[in-house]
């Protein structure tokens, strides 16, 4: 959608010629009443007379929690980007676009749409909590319980080649029915506007078992994207901070974090901090090789999609052996997740990955889980 109808004929026949179905609207009010028409991926122009598009992305969400929505923009800035994202926006974009990199964009879009239609029908056949807790005033409410009573239980992580743990990963685990696991939480602080409450209330909880935990152990503690824009997050005063030494942020690599237009220097704050940096679910997103360059992350954690049954599978292993091989070319060191069989562990240990983490060793567990060997 643009107001400007040469942008909108250049983005359409651009989308045509790459083989999508376009249907257009030059303004907010007729792009939302057709939303629940089904479409895959909605692309808007941000500076709009009537409804910008923020408001359109506001009132996209309220019907459809998972269509994505590319914004462009002819003025970029960083407020907006900000808000764009934490509405969750899935790109951001700068006029003048090159087709390639539209087509590209709404070409992810719709691979995204594929993926959360079948994860959305694979919840409700498990009977899962598929969509929200109802309407958003019990959602505030339910919300509002995490916050007081989530705690973080932790998976240990090993060193590949000695029988030592060398940190640990926390995760968010929450108590409440409507809100039961950590996907649902975040889809809630997603909704509500409180990632970054969530974020901080989380690194918090992590501060707290720090103190307790055997050995000098680090701590690896999932970020958000969109906390990657909250000011808390580089406060040398947060609770978390006192432990940046200890602590590995991980970002993973499926969140569209391209949009965030400092992150080389968001990093290099993090880092000044003493925190070291992580890119998690490694070969699993969509992001190119940007993310390496922009993050200069220490470690990467190869998804477990590749590494399950590397033992019984020569092209993961040869992809695995590859990466990890690459990675150490660049001075990164490498966690395999999802190890679940001592054939897996030893396939890996031989492989060159330095560090690993799975149900092999210790399943998510209150802190702190034995580990086995
Ligand atoms: O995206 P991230 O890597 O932060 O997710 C970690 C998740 O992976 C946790 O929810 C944890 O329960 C799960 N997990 C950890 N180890 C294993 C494993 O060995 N096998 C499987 N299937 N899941 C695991
Ligand atoms: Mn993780």
């Amino acid at each position: 959608m643009d107001d400007d109808e040469l942008t909108l004929l250049a983005h359409q026949s651009a989308l045509v010629a790459a083989g999508f179905e376009v249907e257009t609207a030059e303004e907010g009010e007729a792009a939302i009443a057709r939303v629940n028409e089904g479409f895959d991926c909605i692309l808007s122009d941000i500076h709009m007379p009537g409804m910008d598009g923020l408001e359109l992305l506001r009132r996209v969400r309220e019907r459809d929690l998972d269509v994505p929505v590319i914004l462009v923009t002819g003025e970029p800035s960083l407020e907006t980007a900000m808000r764009a994202l934490e509405y969750g926006a899935l790109r951001y974009l700068t006029k003048p676009v090159a087709s390639r990199e539209l087509t590209g964009a709404v070409m992810e879009g719709v691979r995204i749409r594929a993926l959360t239609r079948v994860k959305r029908d694979a919840l409700a056949m498990m009977g899962g909590h598929a969509a929200m807790a109802g309407d958003r005033a019990g959602q505030e409410a339910a919300f509002a319980r995490v916050l007081e009573s989530l705690w973080m239980a932790v998976q240990p992580i090993v060193h590949a080649r000695e029988s030592r743990v060398f940190a640990c990963e926390a995760l968010l685990r929450s108590e409440v029915p409507a809100l039961p696991d950590p996907g649902s939480v975040i889809s809630a602080a997603e909704q509500l506007g409180q990632v970054h409450v969530l974020g901080r209330t989380v690194r918090a909880r992590v501060a707290d078992i720090i103190p307790a935990a055997p050995g000098d152990q680090s701590f690896f503690v999932n970020l958000h994207a969109a906390d990657l824009l909250d000011d808390a997050l580089y406060d040398a005063g947060a609770p978390l901070a006192r432990f940046a030494s200890r602590v590995v942020l991980e970002i993973t690599e499926r969140a569209p974090i391209e949009g965030i237009a400092d992150l080389r220097e968001r990093a290099a704050r993090l880092r000044k901090l003493g925190y070291r940096l992580a890119i998690d679910d490694f070969g699993a997103g969509y992001s190119g090789l940007t993310i390496l360059t922009r993050l200069e992350p220490e470690i990467v954690k190869l998804d477990m999609a590749l590494v399950r049954g590397v033992d019984v599978s020569t092209v993961r292993q040869k992809v695995v052996a590859r990466m990890t091989e690459l990675a150490h070319d660049l001075g990164l060191a490498v966690v395999a997740e999802g190890v679940e069989t001592a054939g897996e562990r030893d396939v890996l240990a031989g492989i060159g990955c330095d560090y690993l983490q799975g149900f092999l060793f210790s399943r998510p567990a209150r802190p702190f889980p034995e580990v086995s060997w």
